[in-house]
């Protein structure tokens, strides 16, 4: 049947999936504050400020919609390099992320001594990463093995990209936690690139559909719907809550940006497919949602733009002039030092 209901008489979709006014307004300023904090750091490198930058311009939409989807304050997080607006939508801060990319000794993630994007917060269960692509899959299997083994009541959820899917590591993590039927839910955001190499000469399926093989589902969503986003990612959590074990969810999206600040990406991709990707950005097609909604103005954008100026400029100001870690600090959280002080 034809709706001819206006917006006010129909059910909108963000109350169907329980929702409320107040926390999709919230997800669209964590996806604008994901793009803004991305934006200014492409201009620091660009300026000379810092030294690199890896982008998740494209790719805000889907994660800041994961994350309303989980337990903020119980469940384990397992980020990969792109996932800035996962990581502020679950409680770490633009200062937070301002002196990793500084490199400065006050950094959470790693005291200024990880490449930018290696995100850790103990404060914020977030587990630290390594730089090998898609190690943090078997991690998140083991912390879904502790959940299951001390019977609490937290999952695991962990994101990487599709190129990184064909690594063993992937595979051997979803045959464990298919086995064992483990409550981790395994995110994939595909944004159609490795590197340089498209994903037509990646993938010969879906990387959703090995979830089968390893005896779990897999499920492809529209990763610029965040509102799709939240609805597979909110059934997974309740699987995984109920022991019916992992689900696999393959977000598709596009790498707007370049690879990372020293990748040229226009030696690989035209501008006329990226500028085609633009058109389709979830965050753009999310602020016309509310916009339709009545739930968001042209002037709430203005006030938001500028409020968010302003807490990246002091964001800046306070990671630039913080000191750097000390040399000597080098080999700390290198080697075991529990025996230096009189332990065994
Ligand atoms: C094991 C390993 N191989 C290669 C690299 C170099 N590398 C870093 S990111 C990347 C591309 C990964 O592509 P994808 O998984 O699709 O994630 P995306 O960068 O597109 O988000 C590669 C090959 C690495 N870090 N680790
Ligand atoms: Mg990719």
């Amino acid at each position: 049947m034809e709706s001819q209901g206006t917006t006010a008489n129909m059910i909108s979709r963000h109350k169907q999936l329980g929702l409320t006014d107040g926390q999709v307004i919230d997800m669209y300023r964590y996806m604008q504050l994901g793009r803004k904090y991305d934006e200014r750091s492409l201009l620091l490198q660009r300026a000379g400020k810092i030294n690199f930058h890896v982008s998740g311009i494209g790719q805000e939409a889907a994660q800041v919609a994961a994350a309303f989807a989980l337990d903020r304050q119980n469940d384990y997080f397992l980020p990969y390099y792109r996932d800035y607006a996962f990581v502020l939508s679950v409680g770490m801060t633009t200062r937070e992320l301002m002196l990793s990319v500084f490199a400065k000794a006050e950094d959470p993630n790693s005291g200024g001594r990880q490449m930018p994007g290696h995100f850790g917060s103990k404060r914020l269960r977030i587990v630290t990463g390594s730089s090998p692509v898609t190690t943090q899959v078997p991690h998140a299997v083991g912390f879904a093995l502790a959940a299951k083994m001390q019977k609490k009541k937290f999952v695991s959820f962990v994101t990487f990209g599709e190129g990184s899917s064909n690594q063993g590591d992937f595979h051997e993590a979803c045959n464990f936690a298919g086995v064992n039927k483990l409550p981790v839910i395994i995110f994939c955001q595909n944004n159609q690139y490795a590197i340089s190499v498209p994903v037509h000469k990646q993938l010969g399926g879906k990387v959703s559909d090995r979830a089968l093989g390893y005896g779990f589902p897999g499920v492809r969503v529209d990763g610029n719907d965040p509102l799709e986003v939240y609805r597979v990612v909110k059934e997974a959590r309740e699987r995984a809550l109920a022991g019916e074990g992992p689900t696999l969810i393959e977000a598709m999206m596009y790498r707007l940006s370049p690879h990372s600040t020293s990748d040229n990406d226009l030696a690989y991709r035209t501008k006329e497919e990226v500028d085609e990707n633009w058109k389709k950005d979830g965050i753009a097609a999310f602020r016309t949602y509310l916009i339709e909604q009545g739930l968001w103005s042209d002037e709430q954008e203005r006030d938001l733009v500028a409020e968010y100026n302003l807490e990246l400029k002091e964001a800046i100001a306070y990671a630039e002039n913080a000191p750097f870690p000390k040399p000597e600090d080098t080999l700390l959280h290198v080697y075991d030092e529990s025996g230096l002080k009189g332990g065994a």
